[in-house]
């Protein structure tokens, strides 16, 4: 754990150095890059970066390297991606204008940073809405219309394409001092969140003080008690030790932590025939690979968690009343995201919800 963390110092040190020579490329995708309008042709070399969230052993850093093997070999060798951990390139709100401004072609994103621009994209922040059964929520990710056309669409007016939605876990809330068991015990608790909007909203539903900051400072704030409480899957609790400052996690299963793989528009659409043939093959493939690395971390981790004696956690399964207090609480929040963060009335949430009955039937 201290060197995952004395890493993450490394990462920022590098930050710095890395952002300011991305920002003197001005975007430019490096030799035979493939960009926009680039047709590429054969014998041509293809240099990328894919840039995301977490570091090296975790979930989406494991997706980018399995990612960038498979295009190198299915190419022949044409295809030369580098992945970068989170920290390398600054904060996740950064990566997001990287991947816009061009300066990295792919990046696996999460909608909660991505709030305060693709309002459509706080769907994700709605607890209660996919089903209990990650499989379930993996098959719907997969095949939804009102992911995969319509709010697509929303992202590419900003330059994004989500290429895929995958699932990194069910999310739960770990605590310090208060156990998190009905909604009232999260009254006046100070939550750390994403940065999107309609995720403060979620907790403030049920009374929470939430605090929006990036994970590079989670362990720190919930070491001091800046925060009380926070919510991710099993894996990251514990690879980003937040359960080592922590005495509580409740197995909420809340929510899903929804990822994208997003690759710039322009770039994209600026791709010959066979390169986009081979993306897309690729990102498809992928969504089986993720689901079994998510769950693998995920189980591992649970039992790393419980039988860590050293930093003990007690571990709280909610009945089914209090998971159901907990969903009477949240429902309001559908309405607010209908009424005053839709740009379409609520239609993408309309389908979806409609997809999900469907899938759960
Ligand atoms: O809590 C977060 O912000 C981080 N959680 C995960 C599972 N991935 C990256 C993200 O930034």
């Amino acid at each position: 754990m201290i060197i995952l963390k004395f890493k993450h110092v490394l990462s920022l040190a590098f930050l710095l150095v890395l952002s300011t020579v991305l920002a003197a490329c001005g975007g430019d995708s490096g030799e035979n890059a493939g960009g926009e309008g680039d047709g590429g042709s054969e014998g041509e070399t293809y240099n990328w970066r894919f840039v995301t969230e977490e570091v090296d052993g975790q979930v989406q850093y494991e997706y980018a390297e399995e990612f960038a093997k498979r295009m190198n070999e299915k190419s022949d060798g044409a295809v030369n991606i580098d992945v970068y951990e989170f920290g390398g390139l600054g904060s996740e709100t950064d990566q997001v204008e990287q991947l816009q401004n061009g300066a990295v072609e792919l990046a696996v994103m999460s909608p909660g940073f991505t709030g305060n621009m693709v309002k459509e994209g706080q769907i994700f922040a709605l607890h209660f809405l996919f089903p209990d059964r990650v499989e379930t929520t993996q098959e719907i990710l997969n095949s939804s219309e009102a992911l995969n056309t319509d709010l697509r669409e929303r992202y590419e007016e900003f330059d994004i394409s989500p290429l895929s939605f995958w699932t990194e876990g069910a999310m739960q809330w770990t605590s310090s001092g208060t156990a998190l068991e009905e909604p009232a015990d999260f009254q006046n608790f100070k939550m750390r969140t994403q940065t999107s909007p309609l995720i403060l909203e979620s907790y403030r539903a049920y009374g929470a003080e939430p605090t929006p900051m990036s994970w590079s400072e989670l362990y720190t704030a919930l070491d001091r008690g800046t925060v009380e409480g926070q919510e991710n899957p099993i894996f990251f609790i514990g690879d980003a030790s937040f359960y080592e400052v922590q005495d509580y996690m409740t197995v909420s299963n809340h929510n899903n932590y929804v990822a994208m793989t997003t690759v710039n528009t322009g770039w994209y659409e600026g791709l010959n025939d066979e390169m986009k043939a081979m993306v897309d093959e690729t990102v498809q493939e992928m969504q089986q690979w993720v689901f079994d690395e998510q769950q693998a971390q995920n189980e591992e981790w649970l039992e790393t968690i419980k039988n860590d004696e050293e930093n003990p956690t007690e571990i709280i399964e909610l009945t089914e009343d209090q998971r159901q207090m907990f969903k009477d609480a949240a429902m309001d929040v559908r309405d607010f995201y209908r009424e005053e963060v839709s740009t379409v009335d609520g239609a993408i949430l309309d389908k979806l919800e409609e997809e999900i009955n469907s899938a759960s039937e």
